[in-house]
């Protein structure tokens, strides 16, 4: 034995003596740690492991350093620095759907229109685990009847005719929208087909880092442009992708926000429109692989998690002090109610009444929301306001859900309302040439700038002025016009007649990018989208002109050989392409121009709202979609 050839070593007693024992003990405990650690890294599936392993939280310790803005759009690999946390508990078990033929719009406007061949479209019941989900599932019925959602639309979704219009030309204008979604698809397919983007210029696909793993970013966001286009064969392939290649059990990290509204928000729309039991199977199963990242001390998500059975989750490593961003966290509402819609589960809602339970108690400087948070303490963790990005999603999502509840989600109004007159007292700004611009602000200080993200603002002080203070209707409609306004600005200030990423009203200029890094466009839908509502709102047809300057200006160029490209430069007309098709490209930018030359009845905003990657989400009535929604929840607790 080795113990007898070392150097003080005997024979007595037990064969050892005490500074013998005691090697032995450190040696026998290494073995152990060693034992356990090499648990770690054995398959889930390894019994062991799932014994020893299971239910394990622990607390987190994030630091990171601030960067800002469009990380989201080119994303790092985040820093392992942040929370782990277990996976939640609940397990799902569905019953395996039998697989459809591809549809026809015909067909599947029959079903939305109450054709006679109708059936009944339910899920067979969710089983979960989740203590929260029994509780709650107990009340309500087990499940989701598409039917009935059916006979709540106020309109059949695609309106009469598919939303053609009587103007030829309005018209002629749609089909040339239609011709570059099918022009970008088809590039897309054959040079990207299951990747996330495509590149235009070297032909191939782009998977990047935001998706953990999951692939056909592009197929999923274009389901639903595809259906209300009418590209029915387009669509069917897209239906067949998710059908046979839609892989849920990825084991990256990802962004919950990216994730949520393209992936989530996709296939709920695709659901919703078509009434398909694949697209609901798909979204409620990724829709829990999400529910992990809740796991922190505030109930705050973090930022990325990992898809895998870990369910761990992190701060981005950009991020002040381990914070979680505004705009991530607060713009889960919409889809997260609709997950609890669809799969009879409370505990989706139940985590976004959280966030915006604590949002509503905490003080708020002269009543703004900074854009980091602390998902530890529940303390703002730096005072940068913007409305563009870090923080713009977080408010649309607060008017939104006041409209997707029908009208009754009094708190999300009364919050909204707030937010937007400290957005007025504190960062809405005139120019000395008459331009209403919203500026930044850092703990006090402004920065008299305006990112092109801000640009949806103009869409959404608009569809929120009708329910605001009577006094204050036409107002807020003037300001989302004046914002409209200023944003098409930007636009018309350039060589190309595209806009910059951000534009400045100080050192002289107006509505022009003062630095280098701020000059390039990457397909932006947010001028458009705003273009869209004040159109349904106002009916000038300005907004449809400033539109078609929009489709000339991407026609000059962003369209390259093989689909549509960002530029580096929209002051330069000798064009340096960027060679991305960005997903919200095909679902927000090219919707949103055909919404613009549709008949206001497709889509209509009776019956949809809009999450902020453009998929339709229907509003949900009072007795009609079941009602597990948050209009039965206070926060004002
Ligand atoms: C989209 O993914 C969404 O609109 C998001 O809210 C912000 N930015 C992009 C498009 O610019």
């Amino acid at each position: 034995m080795v113990f007898r050839k070392l150097p003080g070593v005997s024979a007595s007693g037990m064969g050892l003596r005490l500074s013998q024992k005691f090697v032995f003990l450190l040696f026998l405990s290494g073995l152990v740690t060693l034992c356990f650690g090499a648990l770690f890294f054995l398959p889930d599936s390894v019994r062991l492991k799932r014994i020893f392993l299971s239910k394990t939280e622990t607390q987190p310790v994030t630091v990171g350093s601030g960067s800002e803005n469009d990380a989201r759009e080119h994303l790092k690999r985040p820093k392992e620095q942040g929370m782990t946390s277990a996976k939640g508990e609940s397990s799902t078990k569905l019953k395996s759907l039998s697989r459809k033929p591809s549809v026809s719009h015909e067909a599947t406007e029959e079903r939305l229109a109450g054709g006679k061949a109708q059936e009944d479209l339910t899920l067979p019941r969710l089983k979960t685990e989740s203590s929260s989900a029994k509780a709650s599932s107990s009340d309500h019925p087990d499940t989701f009847s598409y039917n009935k959602f059916k006979g709540c639309l106020l309109k059949p979704p695609l309106g009469r005719d598919g939303g053609k219009t009587s103007d030829p030309t309005t018209n002629e204008r749609r089909e040339k929208v239609k011709e570059m979604m099918k022009f970008a698809w088809d590039n897309y397919k054959r040079y990207a087909w299951g990747k996330n983007e495509l590149r235009p210029l070297t032909r191939n696909g782009h998977i990047g880092n935001m998706f953990g793993g999951l692939r056909g970013a592009s197929i999923i966001d274009s389901l639903d442009t595809l259906y209300i286009m009418g590209l029915m064969e387009e669509y069917n392939d897209a239906k067949e992708w998710v059908q046979t290649s839609l892989d849920l059990n990825s084991n990256g990290e990802a962004s919950l926000f990216e994730v949520n509204i393209r992936y989530v928000g996709g296939l709920l729309s695709a659901y919703y429109l078509t009434g398909e039991e694949l697209y609901k199977k798909k979204v409620v199963e990724l829709g829990e692989k999400l529910l992990p990242a809740f796991n922190t001390p505030t109930g705050i998500p973090r930022g990325v998690i990992n898809l895998g059975s870990s369910g761990t989750s992190w701060s981005w490593g950009w991020a002040s002090a381990g914070s979680s961003i505004l705009a991530e966290f607060g713009t889960l509402h919409l889809e997260f109610v609709h997950l609890s819609e669809l799969s009879r589960n409370q505990i989706y809602t139940e985590k976004v009444m959280n966030i915006r339970k604590l949002l509503n108690k905490i003080e708020k400087p002269h009543g703004l929301y900074p854009n980091f948070l602390s998902p530890v303490s529940g303390n703002w963790v730096q005072h940068h306001v913007s409305i563009g990005g870090l923080g713009d999603s977080f408010y649309e999502y607060l008017i939104k859900s006041y409209l997707m509840s029908d009208k009754s989600d009094d708190d999300a109004k009364k919050m909204y309302y707030g937010a937007l007159e400290a957005i007025e007292a504190n960062l809405v700004q005139k120019s000395p040439g008459g331009l209403t611009y919203m500026a930044e602000w850092r703990g006090g200080i402004l920065d008299h700038k305006m990112g092109h993200l801000a640009c949806f603002s103009g869409g959404m002080i608009g569809i929120g002025a009708d329910d605001g203070e009577p006094e204050k209707r036409q107002h807020y409609l003037d300001l989302a016009a004046e914002i409209t306004h200023t944003c098409h600005e930007s636009y018309t200030r350039s060589a190309t007649k595209l806009g910059p990423e951000a534009f400045r009203f100080d050192s002289g200029g107006e509505a022009t990018a003062t630095r280098l890094s701020d000059r390039y466009y990457i397909l932006r839908p947010e001028v458009i989208e705003s273009y869209m509502y004040m159109w349904r709102l106002t009916h000038d047809p300005k907004y449809r002109e400033w539109g078609w300057e929009a489709v000339q200006a991407l026609e000059q160029h962003c369209r390259v050989e093989s689909g549509f490209s960002g530029i580096r430069d929209v002051y330069t007309m000798t064009a340096s392409h960027d060679n991305m098709q960005q997903s919200f490209f095909l679902s927000e930018t090219l919707k949103y121009l055909y919404l613009l030359f549709s008949d206001d009845d497709l889509l209509s905003l009776e019956d949809w709202v809009f999450n902020t990657e453009a998929h339709p989400l229907p509003i949900i009535r009072r007795g009609c979609l079941q009602d597990i929604a948050p209009q039965d929840k206070t926060v004002a607790e």
